[in-house]
């Protein structure tokens, strides 16, 4: 096998027995962290994603998976490029109610951190009540919402709702599998006051985060 087939093996064996060698070996090659994790390794969670969706996998063997990368996605983190600059803003994370999906969240919020932006995450299946309370505690510059889920794309336009019914209207960053630009703009964009971004992946949160900051 290739080096890149033996990455994504890893995640859709769910297994760690060889993977940080082979990580080594990748950042040997001068290979960077994220390209590392937007190749093989989500090659591999899209195996393994479609074979649950074909019956071939149990939720247990998924969650095997999932667990060969956030170890990965450990295991890279100290390489990841980044910035000397000063501090940004503070971006607050939330996985949406009704969703427990968080490795694309916890990627966000690694690239965000290591940008210069303070992160304050609220972990999964977040409440719109909790989020208004979170964000009047906290005061963040911007809201990321997260969700993988067809109903966490519904969950989307509540919670801006519910956001706008308590005032807020901090620039919210949505991004997640169900998600689309076009569903961001015709359907979340209306239900709230503020700017709501749509971001197709963690380098594009970060584009989007960094523009908002300037
Ligand atoms: Co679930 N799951 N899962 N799952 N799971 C999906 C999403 C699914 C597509 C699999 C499938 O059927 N093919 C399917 C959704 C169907 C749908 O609604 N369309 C599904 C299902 C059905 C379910 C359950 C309902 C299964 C069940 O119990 N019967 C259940 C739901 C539980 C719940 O949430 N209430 C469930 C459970 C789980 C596990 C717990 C076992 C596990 C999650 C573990 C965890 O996260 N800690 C899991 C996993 C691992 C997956 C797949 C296989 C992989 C997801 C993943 O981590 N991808 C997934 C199939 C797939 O995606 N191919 C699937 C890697 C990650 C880096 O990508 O999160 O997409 P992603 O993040 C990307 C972008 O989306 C973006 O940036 C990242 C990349 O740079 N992004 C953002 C994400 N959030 C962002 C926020 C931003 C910006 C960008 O700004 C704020």
């Amino acid at each position: 096998l290739t080096l890149d087939e033996r990455l994504s093996g890893y995640i859709v064996e769910g297994t760690k027995q060889g993977l940080y060698d082979d990580l080594q070996i990748a950042l040997d090659e001068g290979r960077k962290p994220l390209d590392i994790v937007n190749g093989p390794l989500m090659t591999g969670m899209d195996e393994v994603g479609r074979l649950f969706n074909n019956n071939e996998l149990i939720v247990a063997e998924v969650l095997q998976s999932a667990e060969s990368m956030k170890a990965a996605v450990s295991y890279l983190e100290p390489h990841m490029e980044t910035s000397e600059v000063s501090k940004k803003g503070k971006v607050m994370l939330a996985t949406v109610k009704g969703d427990v999906h968080d490795i694309g969240k916890n990627l966000v919020e690694i690239i965000l951190a290591n940008n210069g932006f303070d992160i304050v995450n609220l972990g999964i299946n977040v409440r719109s009540d909790q989020l208004v309370q979170q964000a009047k505690e906290h005061k963040p510059d911007i809201i990321g919402l997260s969700g993988l889920l067809v109903k966490s794309a519904q969950q989307m336009v509540l919670t801006a709702e519910d956001l706008k019914a308590a005032d807020i209207h901090i620039p919210i960053l949505v991004g997640g599998a169900a998600l689309t630009r076009k569903f961001t703009e015709t359907r979340i964009s209306p239900s709230y006051e503020g700017l709501v971004l749509y971001a197709s992946d963690a380098m594009n949160g970060l584009d989007l985060a960094n523009r908002l900051q300037h």
